[in-house]
């Protein structure tokens, strides 16, 4: 596999970029792992012509990166041996040549619940499949009283794992660099239960206060950032922008009580034209979330999702999007391919 660029001639933009680095994470797979050996090949002179080129000009600048993102799973639940023997060569190669330095550490709202069945799936007590298929988003209520923790109905063993077995590690390989590992943690609700965070705003502020509790006096480590709800336009999470907005200002609020500063992500739609009034997709996320009063002051980052491309959103900005990049600060976009998610975060 050989990638070729010139320091002049064409036009760089977010989507070469991203082409780069996405490029560069199957070398990091298929080198790292599996022990081949690609070469990326820089042609300083002579434009690239060929499908397969990126062609850099360094005199334009548009999207400023401030860092890259990627999900807090290298298959430590699918495959608990095998992982083992390529964990460091995978982090420090993440760390070192790809430059992660965010990621995105998933509760599933069923974290909410008296049973660990994460702990039960590990130890072989129930079977992937039952982990997976009705247990990780049935959220059983820890008590009646949304201002009453009970510790007890919340079990936060997932988010351990990622934070034992692949944040802290990596975030010792960024240090090490003289820089900083941003954790972002995501709630994650892709399933029906009969008790529902979206419809019980101080339950969801609950949860999050509890995830942030668990974490500081766990690891002494907060969230950097809170992504509120993954694709909630999925019709397995199906998420409405106003429940996100509600739940938005009641966590914010709920948190800033307890003394933490909320820096929360949103609305992360697979549709990346429905985030704002761009008059395709037929929803305008951050738009309806702005409208609920109290919720946009607590967002950091508008986040979208690339599985639609946005070619023209990305390198032109709608205004609509503007106006709420504005309110908010930073955006978070994803990129797919098979076997891996790659996040960019820029300014
Ligand atoms: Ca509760
Ligand atoms: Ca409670």
């Amino acid at each position: 596999m050989q990638v070729k660029y010139t320091k002049k001639g064409f036009f760089v933009n977010s989507q070469g970029n991203l082409s780069i680095l996405l490029v560069a994470t199957i070398i990091l797979l298929f080198s790292g792992v599996f022990g081949i050996n690609p070469k990326i090949v820089k042609a300083s002179s002579t434009p690239c012509t060929g499908s397969n080129c990126v062609n850099l000009n360094s005199g334009t600048t548009y999207q400023t990166m401030i860092g890259w993102e990627a999900t807090a799973q290298v298959g430590q639940n699918e495959f608990p041996t095998d992982y083992l023997a390529y964990k460091d060569q995978l982090f420090d190669n993440a760390v070192n040549d790809l430059g992660i330095n965010s990621l995105r550490l998933e509760v599933y709202s069923g974290t909410e619940n008296p049973t660990d069945y994460y702990t039960q799936y590990r130890t072989g007590v129930i079977d992937e499949n039952q982990f997976y298929s009705s247990i990780l988003y049935n959220i059983v209520n820890d008590n009646g009283d949304p201002n009453t923790i009970n510790s007890s109905g919340f079990q936060f063993s997932y988010l351990d794992n990622q934070m034992d077995e692949i944040a802290l590690p990596m975030k010792t390989l960024l240090e090490a660099r003289g820089e900083t590992l941003h954790i972002n943690v995501n709630y994650t609700d892709f399933g029906s239960s009969a008790f529902e965070h979206k419809s019980n705003p101080s339950e969801y502020a609950e949860f999050v206060l509890a995830t942030y509790q668990h974490m500081q006096s766990a690891y002494g480590i907060v969230p950097d950032t809170w992504e509120v709800i993954l694709e909630p336009d999925t019709p397995s999470a199906n998420w409405t922008p106003t429940q996100i907005g509600q739940a938005i200002k009641a966590a914010g609020d709920r948190l800033v009580s307890a003394g933490f500063t909320p820096h929360f992500i949103a609305p992360s739609v697979t549709n990346g034209l429905e985030v704002a009034s761009t008059g395709q997709g037929g929803n305008d996320w951050a738009t309806q979330i702005n409208a609920v009063s109290g919720a946009m002051a607590y967002i950091d980052t508008i986040s979208y999702h690339r599985f639609v491309i946005l070619h023209q959103m990305i390198l032109k900005r709608k205004a609509s999007l503007l106006s709420l990049l504005v309110l908010a600060k930073k955006l978070l976009c994803l990129n797919t391919l098979p076997l891996i998610l790659i996040f960019c975060r820029e300014i």
